[in-house]
């Protein structure tokens, strides 16, 4: 056996797939695996019969130095692998160590570090790891020669120091009685690797392969070591672990690398950690910091900006009330400079630290729908219903994003991002948005947040997403943040209200109303709206309506929330085959930028998508055309026609994995695939209408349940009137 894998595994069972699979890949066979349980259940190793794994189990949940231990103990390869469960490796990377490997030395490849899974990161990774500023760092070569410094310095942090991605002679362990350090929790990489440089006859550096190393995108549930909250004790840890092995580092030249890391360690965590730290707590640090860096050599000092080195000099004199007296000033000057940098940080300065301290207003109302782009949605019907049943009673205030909406009962608008808008952010009871607020609102006590989502979910949401693709990686840690805040979540059914709780980590307030956005749907003069709203849009009364409305695709964009859209509906035909009976009302994403001219169809063909509420476009409408849009749970409340058109449905393959419902068996219509279909399926409708009249029921039972015209009020009577 040429190879001993060593994987410690604490559960991730999603991680550990790709991560076996990145193994039983391998261009190179002669390996074993261990796997080191840490008291948790063995993950199902089924799917990969042709690797050799063996199990071995931490008694209770240890550290990984234990596990990584227990894991030595059982080897018995000539080469050992660290690999952690929740990364993976390029499926030639054994191949090229072995060959590039020599007798009591080390191999050591390049590290990538990844947001994604392996599919995701193989198949666009790059473009993604570029997106999110990652792709330097990953090439982090230097010019360096030395492995010492290579292996020292590529690292972000001293915590970051690793083990990983090398191949080490068992020799070289064995020899000299190595293991790690098991009074280490969180930095027992850095002395285990010293030490295997100290001991190692040769270091070679195998550049083409790559470990990759996964980044946690859910540290709320599933953080990664470094993410783990417990800057106490690994401030503490970190100052022991320099004490204890600085001098396992034998070259001065090699000195000056580990030094450095240590003297970042003491700018970047321990004295901002001490800006915060009670009077005892300080003294304890001051002390065990005067140890560390009584070992410092002076070689580091000409790499050190003026205030490293001057927080190192009061460090060694234990002065730990200076170095948390000039963190201090220097974190007060570091924010002065972002706060004066730009307006938007000057505003929301101002808004957190003067406006959210002045007086609430008790009957303030801020209303958000869709960022601010128009009146609409659940926030339109709610303000209408508390404007007709308690007039006077609220000051409403509506968010534009600087442009006029048309607003009934003389409600103020401010545009998103001013200083209006952050003055009513800050002084205002009550909140009623379809989306989600800012990252950095503040959520003052005895206000009132009530979001009210906007869209039966379809594709997964925040939690229940394996890859965030589309959004920051962090985003389902910015998501928990903001849905901490609300106070109400409107759930339209059951089906989204279960599916709210685990997605977006919710257990406050669920209103259980149907949605508000949806009432005018079941209003008893529906006929005569339906005629008002086609003489507004200048739509012949007599002609039938088709409203295509498809959603966006997240991978076809110019840039953040600009999104493409290509027509593929073929206009000239459906024109010619339906042009007498029919009119098309097209109507893009919100998301979506490119504008679409519909001029030469004047007549046939309306271009609705800057029309504030989709909802009266409903109303119009006698059969709906969409795709993987949440509007068709919506527009079943009308109990008409619906036609799915999925012609990119196989590249929606994969994100279909990633719905929450059966689209195939549940969809209350069709699925079609090009134009043809499309006309022939409104050629038919009232045989479609029949053959899916049982789906369209269950769908609706499921769906529409709660649906009765009289949500706005049950979710004012809940939230405004405490009922
Ligand atoms: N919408 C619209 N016009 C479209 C598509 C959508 O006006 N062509 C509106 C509808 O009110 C719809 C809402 O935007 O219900 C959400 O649109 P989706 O296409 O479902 O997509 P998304 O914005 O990603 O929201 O839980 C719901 C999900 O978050 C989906």
């Amino acid at each position: 056996m040429r190879i001993s894998v060593i994987i410690a595994y604490h559960g991730e069972t999603n991680y550990i797939m790709d991560c076996l699979a990145s193994l039983a890949e391998q261009s190179y066979r002669d390996f074993e695996v261990i796997v080191v349980c840490d008291g948790c259940e063995e993950p199902d190793v089924s799917p990969f019969p042709e690797l050799t794994i063996r199990f071995e189990r931490a008694e209770a949940a240890g550290s990984v130095a234990r596990m990584r231990n227990l894991g030595l103990e059982r080897a018995e390869g000539e080469y050992l692998f660290f690999l952690d469960a929740d990364d993976y490796i390029d499926t030639e990377m054994f191949e090229q160590m072995i060959s590039a490997a020599v007798p009591d030395g080390v191999v050591y490849a390049s590290i990538r570090h990844t947001w994604y899974s392996r599919k995701v990161h193989y198949d666009n990774g790059e473009e993604l790891n570029r997106k999110n500023g990652m792709a330097k760092k990953d090439r982090f070569r230097g010019d360096c020669q030395n492995p010492y410094e290579f292996l020292v310095m590529r690292a972000n942090g001293l915590q970051n120091v690793t083990i990983l991605g090398m191949l080490i002679a068992r020799s070289i362990v064995e020899q000299n009685k190595l293991r790690f350090d098991e009074e280490f929790r969180y930095f027992s990489d850095a002395p285990f690797l010293l030490q295997i440089l100290a001991a190692a006859k040769d270091t070679v550096f195998c550049e083409e392969s790559y470990y990759i190393k996964r980044k946690h995108n859910d540290p709320v549930n599933l953080p990664a070591l470094v993410q783990v909250k417990d800057e106490e004790n690994k401030i503490f840890e970190g100052m022991r672990m320099y004490s204890q092995y600085k001098h396992v580092v034998q070259k001065d030249a090699d000195e000056v690398y580990f030094d450095y890391k240590f003297a970042r360690f003491l700018v970047t965590r321990i004295s901002l950690f001490l800006m915060k730290a009670k009077p005892g707590k300080r003294e304890e640090i001051g002390e065990c910091l005067k140890e560390a860096l009584g070992k410092m050599g002076s070689g580091v000092d000409d790499r050190l900006d003026r205030y490293a080195r001057q927080l190192v000099q009061y460090g060694k004199r234990g002065r730990v009330d200076k170095i948390a007296k000039k963190a201090r000033g220097n974190a007060r000057k570091q924010k002065m400079q972002t706060v004066f940098h730009s307006r938007s940080m000057m505003k929301r300065y101002i808004y957190r630290k003067i406006l959210c301290k002045m007086k609430m207003i008790p009957d303030m109302v801020v209303f958000e729908s869709f960022f601010g782009k128009n009146y609409s949605d659940s926030p339109k019907y709610i303000y209408e219903y508390l404007n007709e049943t308690y007039p006077g009673t609220y000051k409403c205030v509506w968010v534009n994003t600087g442009k006029k909406l048309e607003l009934p009962y003389g409600g103020k608008q401010v545009r998103r991002f001013s200083f209006r808008y952050f003055y009513y952010m800050a002084r205002s009871r009550y909140f009623v948005f379809n989306g989600r607020q800012p990252r950095y609102f503040v959520k003052r006590k005895g206000s009132v947040f009530l979001e009210t989502w906007h869209g039966t979910p379809l594709k997964k949401l925040v939690f229940d997403m394996d890859d965030v693709t589309s959004a920051t990686p962090l985003y389902k840690e910015e998501v928990y943040k903001q849905t901490r805040a609300w106070d109400y979540l409107v759930a339209p059914n059951q089906f989204s209200e279960e599916i709210f709780r685990h997605a977006f980590m919710y257990d406050g307030n669920m209103l259980e109303t149907g949605y508000p956005r949806n009432d005018i749907l079941y209003r008893s003069d529906r006929e005569q709206l339906t005629g008002e709203i086609k003489d507004e849009l200048h739509i012949p009364r007599d002609k039938k309506v088709i409203l295509y409305a498809p959603t966006w695709r997240d991978d076809e964009y110019y840039g953040h929330a600009k999104y493409k859209f290509t027509l593929m509906l073929d206009l000239d035909r459906m024109r010619e085959e339906l042009g007498e009976e029919y009119v098309v009302i097209l109507r893009t994403h919100y998301f979506i930028a490119d504008a679409l001219d519909l001029s030469e169809y004047g007549g046939f063909a309306y271009n609705v998508s800057k029309y504030d509420d989709i909802a009266r476009l409903y109303l119009i409408s006698d059969v709906l055309i969409t795709d993987y849009s949440s509007v068709f749970f919506d527009f079943a409340n009308l109990r008409r026609p619906m036609l799915f058109f999925t012609y990119d449905l196989e590249k929606y393959r994969g994100v279909l994995r990633g719905f929450y419902m059966d689209v195939e068996e549940e969809l209350p219509g069709p699925m079609l695939f090009d134009t043809e279909q499309v006309i022939d399926a409104i050629h038919h409708i009232e045989d479609i209408q029949k053959e899916y009249a049982h789906k369209y029921n269950k769908f609706c039972d499921k769906y529409c349940a709660w649906e009765d015209g009289h949500a706005s009020e049950k979710v004012v009577n809940a939230v405004f009137r405490g009922e």
